[in-house]
């Protein structure tokens, strides 16, 4: 990661960094109390409690088996569990492909799909940006003020149009056009998940129906700051959507980071990216032993 980069998500992370840290400090005697205060500590990072008490568990059993007794023993079998809790299969970039960018309100979606665009822009790739977000007119506005900053072509209806609508007219000019990457923008506000299904399906009938050769990438985002909602949000969107992958954003600010931990390990979906800031530089690819080389120091 980006030397920048990397110490913004230190930064952001530095809540969780300095009660993990803290507590490791402690270890002097490995009895009971080091290995509640630990969990606890876990726990606070919004890991929740079932991975929390998975890490510890398995921290336990490696350390023993091994005769690992000193702090930095324990922090460096501690990581590496982390680490491989973050492993999840993750499918290969294959073009054409669309990629469905889902949440809830807010978590950051367009301004995702903003730096998205730029970056696989740089790899070469081309791209046209669909505003399937018709809920209201302010949605493809912003989205169009991204397609500017990437210089993308964007293709939008007006407010309140059918999003699988949008979805049929984007798939066909990326088709014609020979666009590589067609990201599509989507509402974050349905009521119910009876609704957010029946959106999710219309849109990936057209899509798998239309453009049968592309690779369908369904990116989650989630807003790290809100904690273990956002488990609950992944939930929804994975069995509505089929999601396949997760942005995390917002880790610049005050988000401890711990909630990757049950999505991962619940969903088995990869983590892929990471946001640590509102401008178009401040998306990076998810790197698992950073990630938890940024939760301890
Ligand atoms: N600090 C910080 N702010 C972010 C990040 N990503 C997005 N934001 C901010 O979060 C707010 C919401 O971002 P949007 O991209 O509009 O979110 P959205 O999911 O498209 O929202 P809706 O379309 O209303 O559902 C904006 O003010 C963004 O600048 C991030 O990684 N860090
Ligand atoms: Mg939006």
């Amino acid at each position: 990661m980006a030397g920048g980069l990397f110490s913004k998500l230190r930064d952001g992370l530095s809540k969780s960094r300095r009660s993990m840290s803290a507590v490791m400090g402690e270890l002097a005697a490995a009895d009971e109390e080091y290995f509640d205060s630990l969990l606890d500590a876990l726990i606070l990072s919004d890991m929740g409690a079932d991975s929390a008490e998975e890490a510890v568990g398995e921290l336990r059993r490696r350390a023993r088996e091994l005769g690992v007794k000193d702090v930095q023993g324990h922090q460096a079998l501690l990581k590496d569990i982390l680490v491989q809790m973050l492993d999840a299969p993750k499918e290969p970039l294959r073009w054409p492909m669309v990629m469905l960018v889902v949440g809830v309100n807010g978590v950051g979606k367009t301004t995702t799909i903003g730096k998205l665009a730029l970056r696989f822009q740089a790899l070469g790739r081309t791209i046209a940006l669909c505003a399937a977000d018709t809920f209201r007119a302010a949605a493809s506005e912003q989205l169009s003020v991204w397609a500017g900053r990437a210089k993308v072509p964007l293709i939008k209806h007006q407010e309140g149009a059918d999003p699988a609508g949008v979805v049929f007219d984007a798939v066909k000019s990326a088709k014609a056009g020979g666009t590589q990457l067609l990201i599509v923008d989507t509402a974050g506000r349905l009521h119910n998940k009876k609704n957010l299904m029946d959106e999710m399906e219309k849109m990936r009938r057209v899509i798998d129906r239309e453009f049968p050769e592309a690779a369908v990438r369904c990116l989650l985002v989630v807003d790290a700051t809100t904690g273990q909602n956002g488990l609950q949000q992944a939930r929804a969107f994975f069995d509505a959507a089929g999601v396949n992958g997760v942005a995390l954003t917002k880790l610049d600010g005050t988000a401890k980071g711990g909630v990757i931990f049950p999505i991962v390990r619940e969903l088995k979906v990869p983590v892929l990216y990471v946001g640590v800031g509102e401008g178009i530089d401040d998306l990076q690819a998810f790197d698992a032993k950073e990630y938890v080389d940024a939760l301890f120091d």
